[in-house]
């Protein structure tokens, strides 16, 4: 049992409890070769599995680990699968091959909301027994009408999950009924009902911390917003107001992630990571204080950062700044609730530069009052401002969110529209329709993330000039010599940057590769492409790989074409494999899940 604990952490009695959470997939994924499965099973049309669930959708989420952590931390025994990018066959042996499951637990959002209810269903019928619970945003919103709709589901857990679900967890083994809950909705008799909400968490450092039980590179150390964005189920999620854990309970998380984990890249997932500036910065101290050296990422606003901010980030390794910018035109931001103004971005930007920190803008179209002009004014602030990176999405309606609300009054969906129909996401065009198309088909060429401008080697050492000495420094000065094509001032800073100890050995190594190819020197720059690999399979190495191979497969040096490999640095922080279940009370093969 860890130290620290609070009503969440007491369970009752030592009778022996199965429990099982679930990451159900978004539909049922077909066996590779396998025909697809039928229009309501499987895909929605025009999607392919392989390119919904590549990359991050995989992700098992945090709150279910986080449910698993109060569980163990009160000596109760839990697995936590990940099925999201499961065939479907597979799924259904896996369920099978568990025995003697007290309670189910399974996270949905609205994107798997599909695949939730089929496994629901399926698990019913081979655990009859079973209790099933279901938490997360998408059913948060929607309690009653996912029990009306799901026959098979005994309770919803809404909004903040660990009290509720413990509850639940300490009445099965006091045998009593689980209804009559506070953050949750059941069944009585042929009727559904829904409890008060619950209350939330006021220490979130009570709560036992998923990384001190599971290997993960994604961390929380806040719930909620400030603010109240109109596309946003923040505040439906955590309340009003935002609650921090503290900068001693960040530190020992993070500290646990990487000397304990071994992570070296971690992505910080809050809503609004600097929302509370002095707590930001004290962990920034903290970090380079603890001797942490890891690279990570944030989101964040742009009214809640500032340059004594953002120096401290930028030595404690942040290496990119994720600002939710929305749109460029003023009238949709209030439309959207967004109180931050452009010129504000600007300026928080070129303020953000000054520190070598990578920015991408979060860009979103189809907002109430979009039209072809908006949607200008976004792109050429975009010009104007230079982000590292863009990326532009669609305007999504989700449940609890006001936009949905807003659409709802109008007529326009209802929440059986999650029920009754397959997409993905509930893409909607809010804006003026005559010019929807026209923005439609300027969107389809930027699909993703969009790489939009590069600091230069000048700008960096500019920079380094203003900043203590700092080994990420010389190793974004490495990368950029190199786009330059200066192999020798790129070897001189990447000596530097692993003289002074850079994080990423298997960085370190692409570099050298890179550097080997730039002297042409292919022999070298193999050998460092696979210590690179070694290190960690990062993205970038894995592409780079390929490169060598296609060049060798074209006739290597008798192509007459030089061996050209990428020195990117992006911040990556999906590791391919290694999903959690831990500890395993259940008789399964000890098996690792790729996620
Ligand atoms: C990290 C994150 C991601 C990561 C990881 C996603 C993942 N698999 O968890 C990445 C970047 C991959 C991602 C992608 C997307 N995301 Co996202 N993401 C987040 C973010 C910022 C944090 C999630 C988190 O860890 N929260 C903290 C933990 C503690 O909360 P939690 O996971 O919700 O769990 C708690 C409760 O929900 C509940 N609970 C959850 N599961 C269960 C199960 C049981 C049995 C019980 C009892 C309780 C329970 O208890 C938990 C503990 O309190 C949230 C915003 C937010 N602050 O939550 C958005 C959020 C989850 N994302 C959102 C969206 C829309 C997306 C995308 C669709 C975006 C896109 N267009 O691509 C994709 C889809 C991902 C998918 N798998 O389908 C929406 C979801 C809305 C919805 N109704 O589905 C959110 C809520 C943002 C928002 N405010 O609107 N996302």
């Amino acid at each position: 049992m860890r130290p620290g604990g609070s009503a969440a952490s007491q369970a009752v009695g030592t009778t022996p409890m199965n429990i099982v959470l679930l990451y159900p997939p978004p539909w049922k994924i077909s066996e590779h070769g396998d025909p697809p499965y039928p229009p309501g099973e499987g895909a929605p049309a025009g999607f392919n599995d392989n390119a919904v669930l590549s990359g991050d959708f995989t992700q098992t989420p945090y709150g279910l680990l986080s449910l698993a952590a109060q569980l163990l931390r009160a000596g109760l025994r839990v697995s936590v699968f990940n099925l999201s990018n499961y065939p479907w066959p597979e799924v259904e042996k896996r369920i099978h091959r568990l025995v003697d499951v007290d309670l189910f637990g399974l996270s949905c959002l609205t994107a798997n909301r599909r695949g939730m209810a089929m496994l629901v269903r399926f698990i019913r019928r081979v655990h009859p027994a079973a209790r099933i619970v279901v938490g997360g945003p998408h059913v948060s919103a929607l309690p009653l009408a996912t029990l009306e709709h799901i026959p098979e589901i005994d309770v919803v857990v809404m909004g903040e999950g660990e009290r509720t679900f413990l509850e639940i967890v300490n009445r099965m083994l006091r045998a009593e009924a689980i209804d009559d809950l506070p953050g949750a909705a059941w069944r009585s008799g042929t009727r559904c009902q829904v409890g008060p909400p619950t209350i939330p968490i006021e220490d979130l450092d009570t709560l036992a911390s998923p990384v001190h039980y599971y290997d993960i590179g994604t961390l929380l150390t806040s719930r909620g917003c400030p603010k109240c964005c109109t596309f946003c189920s923040s505040r439906m999620m955590w309340g009003r107001r935002p609650r921090f854990h503290s900068v001693d309970f960040v530190l020992d998380m993070l500290e646990a992630a990487v000397r304990r984990h071994g992570r070296k890249i971690i992505a910080i997932k809050d809503d609004t990571f600097t929302a509370d500036r002095d707590r930001a910065l004290e962990i920034c101290r903290q970090i380079r204080h603890r001797n942490l050296v890891f690279i990570w990422s944030c989101e964040t606003r742009a009214d809640c950062l500032d340059e004594e901010l953002l120096g401290a980030m930028r030595m404690a390794g942040c290496k990119r700044i994720s600002l939710g910018v929305e749109s460029a035109s003023e009238k949709i931001l209030k439309n959207i609730r967004k109180q931050v103004l452009p010129d504000l971005v600007q300026d928080v930007t070129q303020l953000i530069k000054r520190y070598g920190i990578q920015i991408r803008y979060y860009m979103m179209v189809g907002n109430r009052g979009e039209t072809y002009e908006t949607f200008h004014q976004s792109i050429e602030f975009i010009n104007r401002c230079q982000p590292n990176q863009f990326v532009f999405s669609q305007l999504h309606l989700y449940p609890g969110t006001e936009e949905f609300d807003l659409f709802m009054a109008n007529g326009i969906v209802s929440s059986e529209i999650f029920f009754q129909r397959d997409f993905l996401c509930l893409t909607v065009f809010a804006g003026q329709s005559r010019d929807e198309q026209k923005i439609r088909t300027c969107l389809a060429r930027m699909q993703g993330v969009q790489n939009c401008w590069q600091y230069r080697a000048e700008d960096y050492a500019e920079i380094g000039a203003r900043l203590p000495e700092h080994s990420n420094l010389y190793m974004d000065l490495c990368c950029a010599c190199l786009r330059e094509g200066n192999p020798v001032a790129a070897q001189r800073h990447l000596d530097r940057a692993a003289a002074l100890g850079y994080a990423l050995s298997g960085r370190i190594f692409n570099a050298r590769a890179c550097i080997a190819a730039a002297n042409q020197d292919v022999e070298k720059a193999a050998a460092h492409l696979e210590t690179a690999l070694n290190c960690y399979p990062h993205s970038d190495v894995i592409e780079n790989r390929e490169r060598l191979k296609n060049w060798l497969s074209r006739g290597g040096p008798l192509s007459g074409k030089p061996l050209v490999l990428n020195c990117e640095d992006h911040f990556e922080s999906n590791r391919i494999c290694c999903a959690p279940e831990h500890p395993d009370p259940l008789p399964l093969p000890a098996t690792i899940y790729e996620t």
